[in-house]
C-alpha cells in the first residue's frame, strides 16, 4: 500500500523514493503477515506440544513473561498478548531439537565455526553440561558437581581482579541478584552487562540531566498524550506490542511524528493481529503523521530547529510558548542552550539533519499543538558518539513546555531484552552505587570492594591486553554482539577461563579459552522445580513494572540447572563457607532470594513476594516523574548543544558514508530466526548492503555486485567485510546500512559514546571498495 507521508527532500543528484528500485513490504505491520511468520517459525523450530499453551499464558498474569523484548505487560492483556516476535522468541526456546553429548561427538568446534549463527541457534537446546576438550577439539560431557569444582578452583587461583561476570538481559531478578552479590562478595564489580552495548547512554545521561536512569512513563500516560515523537526506534520490530498503544493513541487523535534514516513499516501503518475486521477488510491504522528521513546523526539538527522555532513562537506570543513556572522552579540553564540554539545556522541544521528547514517547523508546530508530549527513542539516538547530546536536546524539547513528570507526558527509551532494565534496579553494574555496600556488610557480613568495575568495553579491551583472564557469561553472545568481532574473536581463547551458561549453542562457545565450560540451563518457558516446589522468577520491562513468571513446559533435559541454581553453585565453589551465604537454601525457595532484594533496595521492592503477580506488574517509583531532581544540581539540567550531529568530528565530507546496523524483524539480536526481513521488504540474504540508488549510480555500482566495506577511521587497524551485495533502499544520500550482527567487524572498540562508553553501532564512517 502506498502511502502520502511527507518525505525527505530530494537528495543532491538525483530524487529517490520506494519507486527507484527499493524493496518495499506492501502491508502493514501486524495484519497476516505476522500471523504468517509465527507459522513459519512455528514449523521450522519443532516446537514441544507445551508451546502453544505457553504462548496462551504469555505476559499474563502467572503466566510467563515474554523472553522477547522489555515491552509492558497491561492489566488488562489482550486474548493474545504476544507479537509475531516474542511468539517466535518462545517456540525457538521450547524446540522439540536437542544439542547434547553426541552432537558434540559429531561436530568439532571448528567445524561448528564455519556454521551460520542461525544454523547452531537452530540446532536445538543445549541438554548436558560440557567441559571443552583441548586435545580433540571437541566439547565433552561433565557432570555438574565436577564442573562447580574446577571453575570455583580457577576462579581462586585468578582472583578477582582479572575475572569479569557479564550478563546479557534475560536472566531473572533473583538470579541477577545473587550473580551482583557473588561479584562483590568475590571482591569485584566487573559486571558489565549488554546494556552497556544498548542504553547505557540513556543510564548515564538521563541521570546527570533529570536525575533517573530510566524512563518516566507508564502505559497510563500514552492514554493522556496529544503528540509523540519517534527517534530511531523500530517499535514494529522490535516492540511490536508497543503498536496496540499506539494505535489506540492515534485513534484518540494523539498525533505521532517520527525520525528515522529508514522508513520502518512500524511507524507508518498496523493492522492489529487481535482485531479480526482489521486483519479482513481495514482499514489499518496509519501510525505516523510524519515521518521525516532524518540522517544518522542529524537527530541533533533536527532538535535545535525545533527548538529555535519554538524560542520564535515564545517570541511572537510572549509568556504563552514556554513553561515559565515549571522553567523557573524546576530546570537550570536555559539562557546557555537557548543561545546555543539560536546561534546554530538553519544551512547547517539543514545539512546534518538531510531535512528542510519548512519540515523541522512543521514538526515544532505539532509539538507546540499538543499540551502533553512523549519523547520515545531507541539505538538510533544511544548508540552513536554524541548519544549525550542527543538525549540532552530530546530532554530539553520536554523541558520547554513542562513535559516530564506530568500526566500524558515524559521521555521513553524503549529497552532491549526482556529484563536488561531489572538486572541493573538490583546492581549488575560497575559502579558501586549499584548496590548500597553498607546494606550488603550488614545482611551477608561482606567487604565489598570500593573500586569501580569493567564495563563491556573495559572488559573487552582487558581481554584484548591479556589482563583479564576468567570470563563468565550468563546469557548473551559477546563475540558476535560486541565491536571489534575479528579482534574479539582472536583474544578469547587467551582467556584462562571461559564459562557460558546458555540455553543454545551461539558462536561464543566456540572460542573456548584455556579451560572451558558450557552451562545449559532452563529458559524462563521451563518449568523450575526446586526443594520447595515449583519456583517464579521476575523481571521489571521498559516502563519500570515488575512481574513474576512462571514457566510451564517440560524442561528439555533433566540435566538442566536453572540460571539461578547455577550461579549459586558456583559461587558456593568459589567463595569461602559462610552461614549468611546460603546458597543451597536460596536455590531451594527463590522467595527468600526476592526477600533479600527487598531488604535490600526497600523503596522499590517492599513486600516482594506479596506484589509478586500484581496485575500489569508493581510500579518500583521514579523521582523525576513526581518532579523530584536527583541531580548534582537538584534540578533538571537543559543541554546546550555544542556541535549539531551526534556523529561527533566524523559528520560529511570525502568519500566516506556513515553506516547504520539494523536489525530484521526476523532476528532478536545475535538470534537469527530465519533470513527474512519482510517489513522491510527484503529476503534471502543477510550479507547485503543498503544504499539509496543515487548513491549507487554515482558510485558507478550495480545491483547485486558484491562489495567490501572498510571503516574509515584510521587506527592502524584494518577493518573490513566482504561480500555485501549491493541492495538499493530509501536511504538518506551518505548513508548506508547493513546487518548486526555481521557487519560488527567494522566498529572499532574504541568508537563509542563520550559518557557511557556505548558502542557507536549507528554512526560508523565507513568506505566501500570494489
Ligand atoms: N525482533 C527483535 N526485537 C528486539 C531485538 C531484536 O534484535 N529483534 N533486540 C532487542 C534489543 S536488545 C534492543 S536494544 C531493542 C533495539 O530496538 P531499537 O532501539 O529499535 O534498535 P535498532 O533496530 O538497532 O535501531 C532502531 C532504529 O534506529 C534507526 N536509526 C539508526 N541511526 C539513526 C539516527 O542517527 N537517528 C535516528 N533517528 N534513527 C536512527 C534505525 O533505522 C532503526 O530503525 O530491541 C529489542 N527487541
Ligand atoms: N552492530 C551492532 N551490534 C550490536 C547492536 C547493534 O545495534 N548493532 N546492539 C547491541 C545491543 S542493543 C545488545 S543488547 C547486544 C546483545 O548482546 P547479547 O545480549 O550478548 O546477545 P544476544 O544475542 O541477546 O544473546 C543470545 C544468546 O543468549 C543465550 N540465551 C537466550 N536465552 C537465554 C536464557 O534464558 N538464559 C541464558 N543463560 N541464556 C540465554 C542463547 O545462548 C543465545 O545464543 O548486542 C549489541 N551489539
Ligand atoms: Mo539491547
Amino acid at each position: 500500500m502506498a502511502d502520502d507521508l511527507p518525505r525527505t527532500p530530494a537528495p543532491r543528484h538525483s530524487p529517490v523514493g520506494h519507486d527507484a528500485g527499493t524493496p518495499e513490504y506492501g502491508g502493514p505491520t501486524g495484519g497476516w503477515g505476522s500471523l504468517e511468520g509465527i507459522a513459519k517459525a512455528l514449523g521450522e523450530a519443532q516446537p514441544s506440544p507445551d508451546a502453544l499453551r505457553t504462548l496462551w499464558r504469555q505476559n499474563k498474569t502467572k503466566g510467563v513473561m515474554c523472553t522477547s523484548c522489555a515491552w509492558a505487560k497491561p492489566a488488562q492483556p489482550h486474548l493474545f498478548e504476544f507479537c509475531e516476535n516474542g511468539a517466535k522468541a518462545t517456540v525457538w526456546e521450547m524446540t522439540r531439537k536437542r544439542v547434547g553429548p553426541e552432537f558434540f561427538a559429531k561436530h568439532s568446534a571448528e567445524e561448528l565455526k564455519t556454521w551460520p549463527d542461525h544454523d547452531l541457534e537452530a540446532a536445538g537446546r543445549l541438554t548436558h553440561p560440557m567441559r571443552f576438550n583441548h586435545a580433540t577439539g571437541h566439547w565433552e560431557e561433565t557432570t555438574w558437581p565436577e564442573a562447580y569444582a574446577e571453575i570455583g578452583r580457577e576462579l581462586t587461583e585468578i582472583g578477582p581482579e582479572a575475572s569479569v561476570f557479564y550478563s546479557s538481559g534475560h536472566a531473572g531478578l533473583e538470579t541477577s541478584y545473587l550473580y551482583a552479590l557473588f561479584a562483590r562478595a568475590f571482591g569485584h564489580m566487573n559486571l558489565p552487562q549488554s546494556s552497556n552495548m544498548c542504553h547505557e547512554t540513556t543510564s548515564v545521561n538521563l541521570a546527570s540531566t533529570i536525575g533517573v536512569p530510566v524512563g518516566t512513563c507508564t502505559l497510563d500516560d500514552f492514554e493522556h498524550c496529544d503528540a509523540i515523537f519517534f527517534f530511531g526506534q523500530n517499535t514494529g520490530s522490535n516492540s511490536p506490542r508497543f503498536l496496540h498503544q499506539l494505535q489506540a493513541a492515534v485513534e484518540r487523535g494523539c498525533r505521532i511524528v517520527t525520525f528515522n534514516p529508514v522508513r520502518e513499516r512500524g511507524l507508518i501503518e498496523f493492522a492489529s493481529p487481535q482485531n479480526a475486521k482489521q486483519m479482513t477488510v481495514g482499514p489499518t491504522t496509519k501510525i505516523s503523521e510524519a515521518f521525516y528521513q532524518v540522517r544518522p546523526g542529524g537527530d541533533v539538527a533536527v532538535l535545535a530547529g525545533m527548538m529555535k522555532r519554538i524560542f520564535a513562537a515564545e517570541a511572537e506570543r510572549p509568556g504563552e510558548v514556554l513553561d515559565h513556572a515549571f522553567i523557573a522552579e524546576h530546570t537550570e540553564g536555559l539562557e546557555e542552550m537557548q543561545a546555543a540554539v539560536e546561534a546554530a545556522p538553519w544551512e547547517e541544521i539543514e545539512r546534518e539533519s538531510g531535512l528542510t528547514r519548512a519540515m523541522i517547523e512543521d514538526a515544532a508546530e505539532v509539538y507546540l499543538s499538543a499540551r502533553n508530549v512523549i519523547g520515545i527513542y531507541g539505538m538510533g539516538l544511544t548508540q552513536h558518539v554524541n548519544g549525550w547530546l542527543n538525549l540532552g536536546m530530546l530532554v530539553n524539547l520536554l523541558l520547554l513546555r513542562g513535559n516530564i513528570g506530568r500526566r500524558g507526558a515524559g521521555i521513553s527509551p524503549v529497552r532491549g531484552h526482556s529484563n536488561v532494565q531489572g538486572q541493573r534496579t538490583v546492581g549488575i553494574g560497575e559502579k558501586p552505587k549499584h548496590m548500597p555496600a553498607e546494606k550488603l556488610e550488614e545482611l551477608f557480613g561482606i567487604d565489598v570492594p570500593t573500586e569501580e568495575g569493567m564495563n563491556v568495553v573495559a572488559a573487552s579491551q582487558g581481554i584484548l591486553d591479556g589482563k583479564v583472564k576468567a570470563l563468565i557469561s550468563l546469557g548473551g553472545n559477546l563475540v558476535r554482539a560486541l565491536p571489534d568481532r575479528e579482534r574479539m574473536e582472536g583474544a578469547f581463547p587467551t582467556l584462562r577461563l571461559s564459562v557460558s551458561i546458555a540455553t543454545k549453542l551461539n558462536r561464543s562457545h566456540l572460542v573456548p579459552g584455556e579451560v572451558s565450560y558450557l552451562l545449559p540451563c532452563l529458559g524462563r518457558t521451563d518449568e523450575d522445580i526446586q526443594a520447595s516446589g515449583p519456583q517464579a522468577v521476575s523481571m521489571e520491562d521498559s516502563l519500570s513494572h515488575i512481574y513474576g513468571s512462571i514457566g510451564h513446559g517440560t524442561p528439555p533435559s533433566e540435566h538442566l540447572r536453572s540460571e539461578l541454581a547455577i550461579v549459586a553453585g558456583i559461587a558456593k565453589e568459589t567463595l569461602p563457607e559462610s552461614p549468611r551465604l546460603r546458597w543451597d537454601e536460596w536455590t531451594a525457595d527463590y522467595g527468600l532470594v526476592r526477600d533479600l532484594i527487598a531488604e535490600t533496595f526497600p523503596e522499590a521492592f517492599h513486600d516482594f513476594n506479596d506484589r509478586l503477580f500484581t496485575p500489569g506488574g508493581f510500579y518500583r517509583g521514579n523521582a523525576a516523574r513526581e518532579r523530584k531532581w536527583n541531580t548534582e544540581t537538584g534540578k533538571a539540567t537543559f543541554t546546550a548543544p555544542t556541535m549539531l550531529s551526534a556523529l561527533g568530528e566524523n559528520t560529511t565530507g570525502d568519500e566516506r558514508m556513515t553506516l547504520i546496523t539494523l536489525r530484521s524483524n526476523d532476528q532478536f539480536n545475535t538470534t537469527i530466526y530465519g533470513y527474512s526481513d519482510r517489513l522491510r521488504g527484503l529476503k534471502g540474504d543477510r550479507m547485503v548492503l543498503l544504499l539509496n540508488q543515487d548513491e549507487i549510480e554515482r558510485l558507478g555500482l550495480t545491483e547485486g555486485q558484491r562489495v567490501a566495506l572498510v571503516c574509515a577511521l584510521d587506527d592502524g587497524v584494518i577493518r573490513r567485510v566482504e561480500g555485501l551485495a549491493v541492495t538499493p533502499y530509501d536511504l538518506p544520500p551518505g548513508c548506508v546500512a547493513g546487518y548486526y550482527p555481521e557487519l560488527n567487524p567494522l566498529v572499532p572498540l574504541s568508537y563509542h559514546e563520550k559518557n557511557s562508553q556505548t558502542p557507536a553501532y549507528k554512526g560508523t564512517p565507513v568506505r566501500l571498495e570494489v
